[in-house]
């Protein structure tokens, strides 16, 4: 890819004095896309961590305000359509929002969108109650922008060998790289030393494990990407009941459950005109946020050597923490 292509996230243009002497100080790490810094323990491209520190100082959270966090590739596009409908639910039949946007335009990202460019977004879109956001960044993080605000966080995870083969995929897509075996084993060479951007993939996972065991239950959400596949309607009631909109008896009776699900399903949402052909103004096809979506995915390329070693990675990292996979 032309430097010139690369999304504004990756690029190195929108950064203040005062993050430069940051960065400084900071660990560096490089791939093939740009420079990554090691910020509150997570790499950040120089972009995202402008976007990240213009959050943590200007974003003004509003205790009704619902955060959806994740690792990349661990079901984020799929989290924010069921948030969006279960919240949308009593609003709307035919004129969905899901129906004429891409989930990644309704729930924007904090650190990648809203606050890439700007500590002052207009946030007056998202003006209806409860106002919804994402972002890829730890908890850490996160809670420092949100300064003590109760709002509700939901984290989805995804396992890790899952995640790899999806960010393989992806970069090929995005990259219009040929998905060769070589960028597989740079991924998961890169993946397992835990320099990738957002990475290391375990402690991401583990401070929102952490907080969603020590802060108030009724504050973090802990899903996976696994159960939502496994037992959906559990699922979704659970979400729907951690917001604060349980589904009522009725709701259940007219199969209001199950509409969603459809409506949030990889084979819906992949066949809507907006998510074949749209595309965001800085960032990829929407059609490369929907793959095959399937759990176990990585039995059919990752070798026993590479599973073996990711395994032994995760177990290590995990170890006491009461998650697994
Ligand atoms: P992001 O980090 O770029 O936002 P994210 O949505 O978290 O990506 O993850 C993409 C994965 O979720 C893809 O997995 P795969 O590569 O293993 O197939 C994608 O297919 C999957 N996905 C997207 N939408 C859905 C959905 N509605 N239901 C289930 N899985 C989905």
């Amino acid at each position: 890819m032309d430097h010139n292509e690369l999304p504004a996230t990756v690029r190195e243009d929108y950064i203040s004095e005062e993050t430069k002497k940051l960065i400084f100080s900071l660990p560096v790490n490089k791939d093939s896309q740009g420079n990554l810094c090691k910020y509150q323990g997570c790499w950040y491209y120089y972009n995202t961590l402008q976007g990240a520190i213009n959050f943590q100082n200007h974003f003004q959270p509003h205790d009704t305000d619902v955060i959806l966090a994740s690792s990349p590739k661990s079901g984020t596009t799929w989290l924010k359509a069921l948030t969006v409908a279960l919240s949308e639910r009593s609003k709307h039949h035919d004129d969905h929002p899901l129906l004429s946007d891409n989930p990644h335009a309704l729930v924007p990202f904090l650190e990648t969108k809203l606050y890439l460019r700007t500590s002052t977004p207009d946030l007056t879109k998202y003006s209806s109650s409860p106002r919804l956001f994402a972002t890829h960044m730890p908890l850490h993080t996160v809670k420092e922008g949100l300064r003590g605000s109760p709002c509700k966080i939901v984290y989805m995870c995804r396992n890790a060998k899952d995640v790899l083969i999806s960010l393989w995929y992806f970069k090929c897509r995005y990259q219009k790289l040929e998905v060769t075996r070589s960028v597989l084993e740079s991924t998961f060479e890169s993946f397992c030393g835990g320099g990738n951007f957002y990475g290391p993939f375990w402690d991401h996972v583990l401070s929102y494990w952490r907080g969603s065991l020590e802060d108030d239950p009724s504050r973090v959400l802990f899903m996976k990407y696994e159960e939502m596949k496994e037992e959906p309607c559990v699922q979704l009631k659970r979400l729907a009941e951690f917001l604060g909109v349980p589904f009522t008896e009725e709701e259940e009776e007219s199969g209001c459950v199950e509409k969603i699900l459809e409506l949030c399903s990889l084979r819906s949402l992949s066949d809507l005109a907006i998510n074949k052909t749209g595309k965001t103004s800085s960032g990829p096809d929407y059609k490369l946020c929907f793959r095959k979506g399937e759990v176990g995915d990585s039995k059919n390329h990752l070798t026993p050597e590479m599973e073996m070693r990711i395994d032994m990675i995760i177990e290590e990292n995990l170890k006491g923490s009461g998650l697994s996979f």
